[in-house]
């Protein structure tokens, strides 16, 4: 499929939509810096499509232009591998939350992360359910007091890298919503990577998150391309993704552009030239229906 561009590619990708985040959101960095990505790679609108879980980062889906899908709490990962298998023809970029991804759906990131789908995942990272005001959710860190939990969380704050790097990702990145340069240049990476690729956005939310606030990101994140890092390196970086005890390594951590995504491993689309997408069909099913009468 040949994709046009030109030069006003940043202001096609603009809504008339008026954004309702709260002051200082790191949804505002997310949102600049994929519609950057986009047209730095020369993506029209018509060339993708955006999906959307459902939370404060949810409510981007209006803000911006492009094939958009805005789906149930959680469930943004089998929406968009699904629309990504029926046409592969288009990039697919998959936004959820903290909550929605690693409670409500933490099953689904499980499968795509083992079934290598390929697709992009961006993970607004703000360490609460921010859309249902500031509950805890299982990257909450332990001891804050939330809106659900005034004494802190009981349970264990769940090691997201660890628990990611444990499913052989073969892309996984870190960023911070106040580096938009940097998140540019992950995007690109991993709408080219050719499987599953985990992002996962350190996002400021300055009404909920009195811990890990936009300053406190700042003063923590390092750049891991800056100090030589190799991405080939896996227990390297798994190590560097998970120790965050003094600071906190951004970049792209690891790629593996080696491993054949989900559908170049699904036999039954093996020498088949059409997509499914292109092989529906219409059937005449009023005398099936006149049947059931
Ligand atoms: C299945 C389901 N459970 C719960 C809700 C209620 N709900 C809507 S948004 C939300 C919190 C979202 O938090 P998160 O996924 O972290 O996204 P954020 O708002 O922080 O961007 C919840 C619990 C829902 N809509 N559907």
């Amino acid at each position: 499929m040949s994709i046009h561009f030109d030069s006003t590619g940043m202001k096609k990708y603009c809504s008339s939509n008026t954004c309702n985040w709260c002051d200082g959101c790191g949804d505002y960095g997310i949102w600049t810096a994929i519609k950057r990505a986009l047209v730095e790679l020369q993506i029209p609108p018509s060339g993708v499509l955006l999906c959307y879980d459902v939370g404060c980062h949810g409510n981007m889906s209006d803000k911006l232009m492009g094939y958009r899908f805005h789906g149930l709490h959680g469930r943004v990962l089998p929406l968009a591998a699904g629309a990504k298998l029926a046409n592969p023809n288009i990039p697919v970029i998959a936004h959820g939350g903290d909550g929605a991804s690693f409670s409500e759906g933490v099953n689904h990131l499980v499968h795509a992360l083992r079934s290598n789908y390929p697709i992009t995942f961006i993970l607004h990272n703000n360490a609460n359910y921010g859309l249902t005001t500031g509950q805890a959710s299982a990257l909450t860190w332990q001891g804050q007091p939330m809106n659900s939990a005034p004494n802190g969380i009981p349970e264990n704050t769940l090691r997201s890298m660890d628990f990611v790097f444990s499913l052989e990702p073969t892309f996984v990145a870190r960023g911070f919503s106040g580096n938009i340069k940097q998140m540019v240049e992950i995007f690109k990476a991993a709408i080219r990577h050719r499987g599953f690729a985990f992002v996962d956005i350190l996002q400021a939310c300055p009404t909920y998150n009195k811990f890990a606030t936009h300053e406190w990101l700042m003063r923590h994140v390092y750049d891991v391309a800056a100090e030589g890092h190799d991405p080939s390196d896996f227990a390297k970086a798994r190590q560097i993704a998970v120790d965050t005890s003094e600071r906190i390594s951004t970049g792209v951590l690891y790629q593996d552009a080696g491993v054949p995504n989900f559908y170049e491993r699904l036999v039954a689309r093996q020498g088949k030239k059409a997509v499914p997408v292109e092989e529906v069909k219409k059937i005449d099913v009023s005398e099936f229906m006149r049947g059931l009468v």
